[in-house]
């Protein structure tokens, strides 16, 4: 954090996403502050606590709009005052243009090559822009130099950096794609996938979480654009420009002394969680925790428990999974028929293995605050997260920073960046579900011995390689960048 804070002194840093850090809900006793499911926002808002500066984001609450404006700080924990947040408000036709469709419904599944088909309209991509545009603006008025730094985060803004580029020749740009990138075929299904990759390349630096995307990104561009791509240095240059291409794996805020004295002991936890489901006593308990995705393998995840069941008939009445699946995207066609195939199931699985007291799968399909998600990171045996494809997934990195008790199991799919990190997990392939299965009887039956040693190791490495380590890195190559820039000048 430290480190951090001697590499911004003096500059002014404005963060770009379309997700906000906090939201002002409408409630019934008046208007409520809540921090929506959002990895980007558990990675980006320590470190935003830790520099201060401007973010810019998108308005999603339901909270009077004026109110919010003039009232913004008031209620707010203490943390969430050290920077400002200006809200740029959609009309409900760019929302629907920008984020659900072009992002959402082209870019996400393009990206993360989902076998569910992107869907491109030009109406979208015509509002995309447009809104690209309206955040272009927003950084200029925001900027008090002719060079900020500006954070730009993920893939509702490919085309801000070229856009804050024209118009903040010195800036220096630092973009984050928080989602996978995919090779040059699958890319080229998208019409616009010059435009793209040309708005991307207005960045100073621009960050994946692995090498490997950073590859896939070097590869695209050669494939479609006439750049100089030099792969040892890993930078491009196109139209006179040069942009860092580098892999940052991100990461989480490592608890400090302060919040886990907070924390109810482990015990405790378990205690409340098996009191509210209703689980019988020593029970094994595996839990999952996602935005209700369909990249996120929770279908997969209950094929696995229900072959467990099957193959392991000893378990039933003894193994119990919890899915807590947050709604997101509901709006979309795409997530609401996933949505619906969850829950039958999770229907048929309970239908098989239920007996009297007892149900093998409880589906918590709302929004849980941070707290209730930690106490069930620390109740549970085993976590498992089994994405089909996640850039890096920081639920396993939160599961392992709760259990300073070393114990629990992670289940791990080999598709989630955090697998390259996070070797001492259970590490599978969701698609096959034998194996899946067998990992979680695995999980169910370690001693306790072994747990302590894997949940060491993996500590280790997350408590090392925290979030602040991440923005570090890319603000200390952006320093380089920027004392390069001013010699050149020079010159
Ligand atoms: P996400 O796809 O949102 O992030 P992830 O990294 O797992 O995925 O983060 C989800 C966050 O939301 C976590 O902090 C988690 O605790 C919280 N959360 C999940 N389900 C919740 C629920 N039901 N209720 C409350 N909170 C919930 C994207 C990429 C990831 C990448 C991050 C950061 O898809 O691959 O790790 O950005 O770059």
């Amino acid at each position: 954090r430290q480190l951090l804070q001697t590499q911004l002194r003096g500059d002014q840093v404005i963060v770009v996403s379309n997700r906000e850090p906090y939201v002002h809900e409408q409630g019934p006793d008046g208007v409520q502050v809540r921090r929506p499911a959002s990895g980007l926002v558990t990675a980006v808002e320590p470190v935003m606590r830790a520099c201060s500066g401007t973010w810019i984001a998108h308005g999603s609450g339901s909270a009077d709009r004026a109110v919010v404006d003039a009232h913004d700080r008031v209620g707010l924990p203490p943390g969430l005052q050290d920077y400002q947040l200006r809200r740029i408000w959609l009309t409900p036709e760019e929302e629907q243009g920008y984020y659900y469709g072009f992002a959402n419904e082209g870019l996400w599944p393009l990206c993360h090559v989902a076998h569910v088909r992107p869907v491109f309209r030009e109406p979208d991509w015509e509002t995309y822009r447009l809104v690209n545009q309206r955040f272009a603006d927003a950084v200029v008025a925001e900027a008090r130099s002719e060079d900020p730094v500006v954070l730009v985060q993920d893939y509702h803004f490919a085309l801000l950096p070229a856009m804050i580029r024209a118009r903040l020749p010195q800036a220096t740009i630092l973009t984050f794609w928080h989602i996978p990138w995919p090779n040059p075929e699958s890319f080229g299904i998208c019409p616009w996938n010059r435009e793209i990759l040309q708005g991307l390349l207005g960045s100073t630096i621009l960050g994946f979480h692995t090498r490997f995307h950073c590859r896939n990104f070097m590869e695209t561009v050669d494939r479609y654009l006439e750049a100089r791509i030099e792969a040892e240095v890993s930078t491009i240059s196109f139209q006179d420009k040069e942009t860092l291409v580098e892999s940052y794996p991100i990461s989480i805020e490592w608890p400090d002394a302060e919040t886990l004295a907070r924390w109810p002991p482990v015990p405790e936890c378990r205690r409340r969680v098996a009191a509210r489901l209703g689980l019988p006593a020593d029970v094994c308990l595996a839990v999952g925790i996602d935005r209700f995705d369909y990249t996120k393998g929770i279908l997969e995840r209950l094929n696995a428990v229900e072959r467990l069941l099957e193959k392991a008939p000893e378990w039933v009445g003894r193994f119990v999974f919890v899915q807590v699946a947050a709604p997101t995207r509901s709006s979309l066609d795409e997530y609401r028929s996933f949505q619906e195939r969850v829950e039958r199931a999770a229907e048929r699985i309970n239908a098989r293995f239920a007996r009297e007291a007892y149900q093998p799968v409880h589906l918590l399909a709302w929004h849980h605050e941070p707290d209730a998600v930690n106490e069930l990171f620390r109740a549970t045996d085993i976590l498992v997260v089994t994405s089909l494809h996640d850039g890096m997934n920081l639920v396993c990195k939160e599961f392992v920073a709760a259990r300073d008790d070393q114990q629990g199991v992670l289940v791990l799919s080999r598709f989630a960046g955090a697998a390259r990190e996070m070797t001492q997990a259970l590490i599978v392939n969701p698609y096959h579900v034998e194996e899946t299965a067998d990992a979680l009887l695995r999980a169910a039956t370690m001693p306790s011995a072994e747990q302590r040693e894997r949940m060491v190791s993996l500590r280790s490495t997350v408590r090392e390689f925290n979030v602040f380590r991440w923005a570090a890195r890319m603000l200390a190559d952006a320093a380089r960048w920027r004392l390069r820039a001013r010699v050149e000048a020079r010159v």
